[in-house]
């Protein structure tokens, strides 16, 4: 059994619209915290986030609210770090996308520490690898991949010298929306895309086996960041960047469920999801049930093939 920490990130200057702040609070009133207690795990929960904008930066005309922005980038990066340093499992609930800026950063420089590669799986409609010099939108939700692989420096919002993810242990399936020129980014760099016609011909089964083999022989750690928009917009409306084809519940549950039976999950961000957007609290629930099959909920104790 685990500890996991629960860390509150209440950011929606990220993304272009309002809503995704209420996404903490969702998602504790759709119970995380005592479906992870009833699996026995210890939960603590640090409650949320609330760090002040970071006046000593600059406004930047391609990045949108990047003080407040920052400002969670330095906070997630430092409480992740400290939980994961615990040995618990952080779990941070968004908030935008942009607050993994700071939550992989953060376990990056733990991973660094303990002289272990941190692998990433990026589960989104899109590959959030723009720059304030490539975004269409300047919302800096589009950007944390860039960032944390080194790429978007454009302003010292964390140390130059900070450990960065190479982008070949980045892992993104899922993916369905590409901007034009971030489409040439991912390429440069090798991030490992699994869009979803891959997923369509490969199964998710495949590859998923592809990417757990390859963090099993690095001894890495793996950080999963589910975005709300990796699901289907029918099965998780409650999101502001739905784009149609996208996972199936039978997918995402299969992802968890591989996961858990992996144990090599160090950390998980859940993010986009916007309360103000959702129906009825369902895309609050369906991210507390994966999460559930991740912290290894089973629906069947399957017997051993032939038993
Ligand atoms: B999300 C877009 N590529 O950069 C941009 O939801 C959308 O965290 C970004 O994946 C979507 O503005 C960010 C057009
Ligand atoms: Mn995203
Ligand atoms: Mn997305
Ligand atoms: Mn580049």
């Amino acid at each position: 059994m685990k500890t996991i920490a629960l860390i509150g990130a209440p950011i929606e200057e990220g993304s272009g619209r309002r809503g995704a702040a209420m996404g903490p609070t969702a998602l504790r009133i759709a119970g995380i915290d005592t479906v992870l207690a009833g699996l026995g795990h210890g939960v603590e929960d640090e409650g949320d986030l609330r760090p002040s904008a970071a006046s000593d930066l600059a406004n930047h005309p391609g990045a949108n609210n990047l003080q407040m922005v920052a400002a969670f980038t330095r906070a997630l990066n430092d409480a992740v770090r400290d939980t994961a340093r615990k040995g618990h499992v952080p779990i941070i609930l968004g908030g935008d996308h942009a607050l993994s800026m700071g939550s992989v950063s953060g376990m990056a420089r733990y991973a660094d520490e303990v002289g272990r590669a941190l692998f990433v799986l990026w589960l989104d409609a899109h590959a959030d690898f723009n720059s304030p010099a490539t975004s269409p939108s300047g919302n800096m939700h589009g950007m944390p991949v860039a960032f944390f692989c080194g790429e978007a420096e454009f302003a010292p919002i964390l140390p130059k010298d900070r450990p960065l993810v190479d982008p070949k242990r980045v892992f993104q399936v899922g993916i369905r929306s590409v901007d034009a020129r971030e489409r040439d980014e991912i390429a440069e760099h090798g991030v490992n895309v699994y869009d979803m016609r891959t997923v369509d011909e490969l199964g998710m089964a495949y590859i998923m086996r592809q990417i757990l083999d390859e963090v099993r022989a690095a001894n890495g750690l793996l950080h999963v960041s589910l975005d709300v928009d990796f699901m289907d917009p029918e099965l998780a409306p409650g999101v502001g960047t739905t784009v149609p084809g996208g996972a199936t519940f039978r997918e995402a549950h299969l992802i968890m469920e591989m996961l858990y039976d992996s144990d090599l999950v160090s950390s998980l961000d859940l993010v986009e999801l916007n309360p103000f957007l959702d129906d009825r609290g369902k895309s609050a629930r369906i991210l507390v049930e994966l999460t559930a099959s991740l912290f290894g909920r089973r629906v069947l104790d399957r017997p051993t093939r032939g038993a």
